[in-house]
């Protein structure tokens, strides 16, 4: 059985993060430890994503009006500008990951000289995208190119790592799933916006068949042998 397992490391960024971060995600900068250890290994295919938004992102709750723009509570009806039949309710953030600023930085702790390509994801200000690949409308309006590198490269299996795990790593496994890569989740390589939300996410993984794994799994044991 062919065997060629990709690291997609999901939004390490200082948004994301204590301190500074104005999304941040409790305990978000403990798994870069474990995130260098998988970097150590030889994977053939690394690749960074970076949530990558326009000051006049519609996430955003500063870019609607109120009441209904409580960021983390507030959530707003997305219309498809590409098919106006399609919707989706989501929720609103603070300002995050904005184009450059420092907050939409990597971590300068993680090892980025072991990561192959960054992809940038995000940037239309119409959609929210979550996902490393696409967002979520049934009509594409936004596509990172991460499913095109991959499969270029003839990656077989997708490893999910990284922030946030109930949001963009989230969707970033389901997509990857869609998208035909066996797909594996490190539990202990993500952190979580709202921990309490993980048992139904790992239930909605073990019915599409995606596994969650630990960084010792028999599985990481075999990317140590790729060669
Ligand atoms: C994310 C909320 C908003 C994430 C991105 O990376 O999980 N969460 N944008
Ligand atoms: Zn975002």
């Amino acid at each position: 059985m062919a065997f060629k397992p990709a690291l997609v490391i999901v939004d390490l960024q200082e948004d994301f993060c204590p301190p500074n971060g104005s999304l941040a995600v409790e305990g978000g900068r403990d798994i870069v430890p474990t995130i260098n250890e998988l970097l150590s290994l030889p994977f053939p295919i690394k690749v960074a994503t970076k949530d990558f938004h326009p000051q006049d992102h519609i996430s955003f709750a500063s870019n609607h009006p109120p009441p209904n723009n409580k960021p983390f509570e507030s959530t707003t009806v997305i219309t498809n500008p590409l098919n106006p039949e399609e919707k989706e309710e989501t929720r609103l953030w603070p300002d995050h990951c904005v184009q450059g600023t420092k907050g939409s930085e990597l971590l300068p702790e993680l090892d980025v000289s072991k990561v192959h390509q960054i992809v940038e994801k995000g940037q239309d200000k119409r959609v929210e995208m979550y996902s490393a690949f696409m967002d979520p409308f049934p009509t594409c309006v936004s596509r990172s190119g991460l499913s095109k590198i991959l499969k270029d490269a003839g990656v077989t299996d997708v490893f999910v790592v990284g922030l946030a795990a109930d949001y963009c790593v989230k969707f970033t496994a389901l997509d990857a799933k869609k998208e035909g890569f066996t797909t594996w989740v490190i539990a202990e390589a993500t952190k979580a916006v709202d921990p309490s939300s993980l048992s139904d996410i790992y239930e909605e993984y073990a019915t599409k068949g995606i596994a969650v794994i630990g960084k010792d799994d028999r599985t990481i044991r075999k990317v140590k042998e790729y060669s």
